[in-house]
């Protein structure tokens, strides 16, 4: 019985060779070549982290001497689908994909993969009960969220001695760091009693919806010690709506966030952020290497792991000039 890259090629005891569907398809082959046509469709460019990220994969595309087919889908899930699809109607020779949510993309992820497209997934995963690895996508590479979330915790839960009333802002609604970062903080501190969580709302990974809502909360919560924000554009606009509300960012509430932008690095310096657990979005070179070895026909493993500094007020000052 031989495996091919696309289906079990199932030999009979008579010898005549018969295809059966595999039980599951491997995700398309990618022919090695000198240069490629390759799609990275950009989920919106509001914040230092994304703009860090396509730059990134611009930089690596144009060092390879590769054509890059980009697109920003302005933070619309529909619109980074159809986005994708006019990739696939292009005959891109790969995708790479940050899925803005975890479900809306994953017909058009199958598409790609039944017009002979490979997709590698970078930043953002898909839900896993609805497409897998190595079948429907090549692989995952990014960080991993949940373990984001547990050591913002346990920096947390250090800082206030276990004690601490929390308000919660979430990343963009679906997203797998949005659903992982809340999964490995919120169980994360049930270790300490006295951590409570007191209200949790999504401000999309933006600064100034982070400000709102945090605005709105602490109106609601006056009570609050700590702010938990999925990422530093939020963390940031939450120090701007405690400081209007004359309260004392690091001192009357501790904030803690992720991702080790340089305005978050500073905002610790200045005693205003407590720490950011770094989650780097410098994808191109790494992205790039593992579709070439994809194409050289080496094994990919299905989840490619970015490891993540951490920053707090130890170690900011000296991280600070290489920070996105
Ligand atoms: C994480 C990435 C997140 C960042 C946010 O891989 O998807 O999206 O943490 C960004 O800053 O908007």
């Amino acid at each position: 019985m031989i495996i091919t890259r696309r289906r079990l090629l199932v030999t009979s005891a008579a010898g005549a060779a018969g295809f059966a569907l595999a039980p599951a398809w491997a995700a398309p082959p990618l022919k090695e070549k000198a240069t490629y046509k390759v799609g990275f469709a950009q989920t919106e460019s509001n914040n230092p982290w994304r703009l860090a990220e396509t730059a990134s994969m611009q930089a690596e595309a144009k060092k390879l001497g590769y054509q890059l087919v980009y697109t920003d889908a302005a933070g619309s899930a529909a619109k980074q689908a159809s986005d994708v699809n006019s990739m696939i109607a292009q005959g891109v020779d790969a995708i790479f994909l940050p899925p803005r949510e975890d479900k809306p993309l994953v017909p058009v992820i199958k598409a790609a993969a039944k017009a002979g497209i490979p997709v590698f997934l970078i930043d953002r995963d898909v839900d896993h009960s609805m497409a897998k690895p190595g079948e429907d996508y090549v692989t995952f590479i990014g960080s991993n969220f949940v373990e984001e979330g547990q050591r913002v915790a346990a920096w947390l839960a250090k800082a206030v001695d276990g004690k601490a009333k929390i308000i919660e802002l979430e990343g963009t609604t679906g997203s797998s760091p949005a659903n992982d970062r809340k999964k490995g903080f919120d169980e994360a501190i049930k270790q300490w009693p006295g951590m409570t969580i007191l209200a949790s709302q999504s401000g999309d990974f933006a600064r100034d919806k982070g400000r709102q809502v945090a605005e709105t909360l602490l109106q609601a919560h006056p009570d609050a010690t700590a702010i938990y924000a999925h990422n530093d554009e939020m963390a940031l606009g939450a120090i701007a709506a405690l400081e209007a509300a004359g309260k004392k960012p690091g001192k009357d509430v501790m904030v803690v966030s992720i991702d080790g932008e340089k305005d978050a690095v500073q905002a610790i310096i200045d005693g205003k952020l407590g720490c950011t657990c770094e989650c780097n979005p410098r994808f191109g070179p790494k992205a790039f290497s593992t579709m070439k070895d994809y194409a050289a026909g080496k094994s990919i493993p299905p989840y490619i792991k970015n490891d993540d500094n951490f920053y707090d007020s130890t170690n900011a000052k000296e991280v600070l000039a290489s920070a996105f």
